[in-house]
Formats: C-alpha cells, sequence, structure tokens
C-alpha cells in the first residue's frame, strides 16, 4: 500500500516550457520532431516543383532557401534536440 509520505515525495516534472521561436513550423507552441519532419517535406517539396509550405519560410521571404535551413538548424541545435 501506498503511504501519504511515499506520496507526498513523488517528484511531478514541471509541464514544458512554450517555445515561441520561428522553428516552430506547426506552430503548436513546442518544437520536436514533427517539426523537422515538416521542414525537411516542405523543403523537399520547394526543390522538386517549388511550391512553397509558407510555414516552413522561417524568414518569410517567399522561398525556402538556405537562410529557413540555417535558422531552423540554429533554433534546433539551441534547443538541444
Ligand atoms: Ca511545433
Ligand atoms: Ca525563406
Amino acid at each position: 500500500m501506498l503511504s501519504v509520505h511515499a506520496w507526498a515525495d513523488t517528484t511531478i516534472p514541471p509541464p514544458p516550457q512554450p517555445y515561441f521561436g520561428v522553428a516552430d513550423v506547426n506552430g503548436d507552441l513546442a518544437l520536436d520532431m514533427t517539426d523537422f519532419r515538416l521542414f525537411i517535406a516542405a523543403w523537399a517539396q520547394y526543390h522538386a516543383d517549388q511550391t512553397l509550405d509558407a510555414r516552413a519560410d522561417l524568414d518569410q521571404d517567399g522561398a525556402l532557401g538556405f537562410e529557413d535551413a540555417v535558422l531552423f538548424l540554429r533554433e534546433w541545435l539551441k534547443a538541444g534536440l
């Protein structure tokens, strides 16, 4: 049986902090593998047929280029992912 003291000593991890950076491709306030996959898919699509997923255009210049990749990777590395 679980004692009251055992319950009181249980550490509940803090909720993750919301992420407000530009690399949150899907806008869910978290930077994770979903954003990575979306960015890579947007990159591949853009460089295949110039279809732009504006969510991945991180510098908002109307194209998906090297600068967007640098911005994404900088944020990714800063988050320690
Ligand atoms: Ca996200
Ligand atoms: Ca861009």
